[in-house]
């Protein structure tokens, strides 16, 4: 990219006093109880042990709340999330959970129901929602309904088609996809010339969703945990809910969308639709709220690109501006589900080298944290955790460091040995200029303005410098605010007079480079640091 670049001699003096993100003064915290939130996402298997099995569990996510979210607005000793995903908790025959072989309890490598209903109740007096990991493509091959299908099949005579099946003998045969054919994304079942479909893998066999049973039985599992206090629900691959056919699983979703919403109009859903970005926004058809903005995510997504200079700072702004327009021409009630590495990706501390690589690191948390919409972080991410490769990598255990040596967890079994960069957690409390911190500050930004989640973005144009980016967040419900962007390593400036009135001023840096040197809005000229985030008001 070309940039004009102006290194800036301003001195921080005059910024320090406006009470910036970075200084000590800062604004009140204005968090709203809605579905626009900061989500903390847990691999559960890997986040904390309570009992000292080296396996992570749900009494370790409840005794590590407070990490999360203390349920004192007046502390920042928190992260200050206030919604939590964990991936799958019900029993399985994986470290990973979703082949679930029983969708009405959880695993004993977790806990139990009742640990679970601990931790609901203990997030929701805390002000934070659970996200349940609802996996509706496939079960195991361990599950009694597929057992008890495969039995029956071993039964039928050797010339035995799918017009046979008799669910007077054996109710469970059409719950899945059987054919005498071996077709694409089909597995042989073993001892028998039938094939079965398995997408994922032999272990995770495909349901047959055009089953009204099999809907039934689905929409009845979402009852029992909405029943158990479960607030949201997270879908699992939903491309696949009809592999190689979008309308037919996108007619899926809007039966289970219509389901759940009867029975909870507050229960919130967000797809996991792994696509292009023309086809998730098409998703939204089916009512469902939110679909992950995989656009944004991973090491080739806008966020990294971004971070990296491989796309001027204004095509983060006009690619925001133009996938609202997008969504909304699908759903106008959309909710964007920003995120920027998931337990599926290889983790954001491996995107970058050279000289700034921290820098972009933690400047890329804080692109995630300025989108609009319900936004997730992948546990670690905010410790700038490294893994890649397989995926056990990118599900190492939680760097609790000397914090709480006894809840560090040992990790998937095959998972190679993951270095991290950035030190433990607690290394880097003690370090305000770390990832953590910047991480903190990312969120509590967030938090300190509703209309970054809630409004609209307007990318305001040229301000004639090439590193930066400009825009604005504005809706009726909440104080507008113009954010400003650097994502280059050298201090820029822009005139930004004709975005602004006479009297706004800086109200909150977040610095990912050095954060001694501040921004100045002077006669409408603003200087923004190396990697910086500037909101102005
Ligand atoms: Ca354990
Ligand atoms: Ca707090
Ligand atoms: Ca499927």
């Amino acid at each position: 990219m070309k940039k004009r670049v102006l290194v800036s001699l301003a001195l921080a003096t005059s910024v320090l006093l406006q009470g910036c993100g970075n200084s000590s003064a800062k604004e009140a915290l204005n968090i709203i109880e809605d579905d626009y939130r900061t989500n903390y996402e847990i691999f559960v298997y890997s986040f904390a042990d309570s009992d000292g099995d080296g396996i992570g569990d749900l009494k370790g996510i409840t005794n590590h709340l407070d990490y999360i979210n203390d349920g004192d607005d007046s502390t920042d000793t928190d992260l200050g999330c206030n919604g939590l995903w964990l991936t799958p908790v019900c029993p399985s025959t994986t470290y990973h959970k979703y082949d679930i072989t029983d969708y009405t309890d959880i695993d004993p490598q977790f806990g139990t129901l009742e640990d679970y209903e601990e931790l609901i109740q203990a997030c929701h007096e805390r002000g934070m929602t659970v996200t349940f990991d609802f996996v509706m493509n496939h079960t195991s091959s361990e599950h009694p309904w597929f057992q008890e299908a495969v039995s029956y099949l071993k039964t039928l005579p050797q010339d035995a088609t799918t017009e046979d099946f008799d669910e007077s003998v054996c109710p469970y045969v059409n719950y899945y996809n059987f054919s005498k054919e071996a077709k694409d994304g089909y597995e042989k079942l073993e001892g028998t010339d039938w094939y079965y479909e398995a997408r994922f893998w032999k272990g995770m066999p495909d349901v047959n969703l055009d089953n009204e049973k099999v809907q039934q039985e689905f929409f009845d599992i979402a009852k029992f945990w909405m029943d158990e206090g479960v607030d949201n629900f997270r879908l699992d691959a939903v491309t696949s809910y009809y592999t190689g056919n979008p309308e037919k699983s996108i007619e899926a979703l809007s039966k289970l969308n219509d389901a759940i919403k009867s029975y909870n109009p507050n229960a919130y859903i967000v797809g996991e639709c792994w696509t292009s970005q023309e086809e998730y926004a098409s998703y939204y058809k089916s009512g469902i709220d939110s679909f992950f903005d995989f656009a944004f995510a991973d090491k080739d997504g806008i966020i990294a690109k971004c971070a990296k200079g491989i796309i001027p700072a204004s095509s983060f702004g006009k690619a925001l501006e133009k996938e609202e327009a997008l969504y909304s021409s699908y759903n106008s009630d959309y909710i964007n589900a920003p995120f920027y590495t998931n337990h599926d990706i290889n983790r954001s501390a491996g995107y970058y080298s050279g000289d700034y690589a921290l820098s972009m690191a933690k400047f890329a948390g804080g692109l995630n944290m300025i989108m609009s919409g319900n936004t997730y972080l992948y546990y670690g991410e905010e410790l700038g955790m490294k893994g890649s490769g397989k995926d056990e990598n990118k599900r190492a255990p939680m760097q609790w460091g000397e914090e709480d040596t006894d809840a560090l967890c040992d990790g998937p079994t095959d998972m190679d040995d993951v270095k991290m960069l950035y030190g433990t957690l607690s290394d880097q409390k003690e370090d305000t200029t770390s990832i953590y911190h910047y991480y903190k500050d990312a969120i509590r930004l967030r938090n300190t303005y509703p209309v970054i989640a809630r409004g609209a973005t307007t990318y305001l144009g040229d301000c004639d410098s090439d590193g930066l980016c400009v825009l604005s967040k504005t809706s009726d419900d909440y104080d507008d605010v113009i954010i400003i962007i650097n994502n280059s390593e050298e201090s820029c400036v822009g005139d930004i007079s004709s975005f602004i009135t006479d009297d706004a001023e800086i109200t909150y840096e977040l610095l990912a480079n050095d954060v001694t040197t501040h921004g100045e809005l002077k006669d409408g000229v603003i200087t923004v640091p190396p990697y910086g985030i500037i909101v102005v008001k």
